[in-house]
């Protein structure tokens, strides 16, 4: 399969979500969703190296995606997004703004947990880290037939030193950068969990 060219997917997504924790960890500054939606968009390259069996699942998370970009051009924090749902009583609709934005948090907190069982696991196949990181975070949430379809498609990823090499890193370079999400991406997950929490909105839907 290609590679990403001589691009650097991993550092991008590290840098985009440097500025958001930064927002998250203020204690005070809203999050904007310009910002948000766009660092969510650098993490769909990740999809494309992870080869064919993940095109389903890259293409709900990029159509949840866009649909933020698109609501950005109008509304400019998170929280304000969430309130009018609120104000239109479509929170939980198909399709809202507020639902796409929770599927997309799972999104982040998936490649969170991925990027922590790569850099605790030693092997060369991703196969471990992937099925922990979907039990923890999207089993729960989905049905059956996707668990299976998800199942199936873990034995068509790549191995690690394959999604290296396409990601142009090199291990210790890559944990690098892992590192960096997995720190980043913590407090903005959390940030986004309270905006929903401070509404009683559940997370859990
Ligand atoms: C090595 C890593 C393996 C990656 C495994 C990723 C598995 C994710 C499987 C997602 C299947 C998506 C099928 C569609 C599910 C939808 O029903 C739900 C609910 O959507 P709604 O009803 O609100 O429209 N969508 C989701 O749960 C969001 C799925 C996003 C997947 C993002 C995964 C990010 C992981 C990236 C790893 C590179």
């Amino acid at each position: 399969m290609a590679g990403v060219g001589e691009e650097k997917p991993l550092r991008k997504i590290a840098a985009a979500f440097d500025p958001l924790a930064d927002v998250a960890n203020s204690g005070g500054a809203a999050m904007e969703v310009a910002p948000f939606s766009r660092a969510c968009a650098h993490v769909s390259v990740l999809f494309g190296c992870l080869g064919i069996a993940f095109k389903f699942a890259e293409k709900d998370y990029v159509s949840k995606v866009d649909d933020l970009i698109e609501a950005s051009k109008s509304i400019s924090t998170l929280k304000n997004m969430i309130e009018l749902d609120i104000q239109h009583g479509c929170v939980r609709q198909g399709g809202s703004h507020t639902r796409n934005l929770l599927r997309v948090l799972r999104g982040l907190d998936m490649v969170r947990v991925l990027f922590e069982e790569i850099i605790k696991s030693d092997g060369n196949s991703l196969r471990e880290a992937a099925s922990v990181s979907y039990a923890k975070v999207f089993a729960p949430h989905h049905g059956w037939a996707i668990r299976k379809a998800v199942g199936a498609g873990m034995y068509a990823l790549p191995s690690k030193s394959q999604l290296l090499k396409r990601l142009n890193e090199d291990d210790s370079s890559a944990k690098v950068e892992m590192q960096s999400f997995i720190r980043t991406s913590r407090p903005v997950i959390q940030y986004i969990e309270e905006l929903f929490n401070s509404r009683q909105l559940g997370i859990d839907w």
